[in-house]
């Protein structure tokens, strides 16, 4: 799934086709909380207008907070919180030659002013910018903030309730 039919309220936006199986994390969050939301690939530095574009025009089309995702030299992130006021939430994606400590690095250290919400490296960051949005989004929606609550009641009873790690058989 890379869109959903209702008006969408995150936007989450990637620098490359490459970006998706990463950002698709943050699609699968949101989708598994029914929050409505869009997906656009808009490249910093390939294009630029889009980006100008998207950016501006996002709270007029009722979006409340953008997932932003790249890797390498990663300036979405940034340069789309310098051109809106919306809640940017950053995802660096594992870059090919670096590991993602580039598209971290690049992401990160934001002058004051301008700032953007900075998740982990690949997956895990993705999976909670998710998470974040909907929380954004629960301030103002009380069932979505007991959902989010559930979902962290369900990860604590899941550990609670095999505390013992699994042996590995060959060992
Ligand atoms: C960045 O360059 C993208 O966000 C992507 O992570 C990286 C590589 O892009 P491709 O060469 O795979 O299109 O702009």
């Amino acid at each position: 799934m890379t869109e959903t039919n209702a008006a969408p309220l995150v936007g989450i936006i990637m620098g490359s086709q490459s970006d998706w199986p990463t950002l698709g994390k943050a699609a699968e969050t949101l989708r598994d909380f029914d929050v409505p939301f869009e997906t656009r690939i808009v490249s910093a530095h390939r294009t630029p207008q889009l980006l100008y574009d998207y950016t501006n025009g996002a709270a007029n089309r009722g979006i409340q907070c953008i997932i932003a995702g790249a890797g390498g030299a990663a300036h979405l992130p940034g340069m789309a919180s310098a051109m809106t006021t919306l809640p940017v939430l950053a995802v660096p994606v594992k870059s090919r030659v670096l590991n993602g400590v580039d598209s971290l690095l690049s992401i990160v250290q934001m002058p004051a002013g301008i700032p953007t919400a900075t998740f982990a490296i690949g997956d895990a960051g993705a999976t909670n910018a998710g998470l974040f949005a909907v929380s954004i989004l629960g301030l103002q929606d009380h069932d979505l903030a007991k959902r989010l609550a559930n979902y962290r009641e369900a990860l604590r009873q899941k550990i609670e309730s095999s505390p013992s790690p699994v042996l590995d058989p060959d060992s």
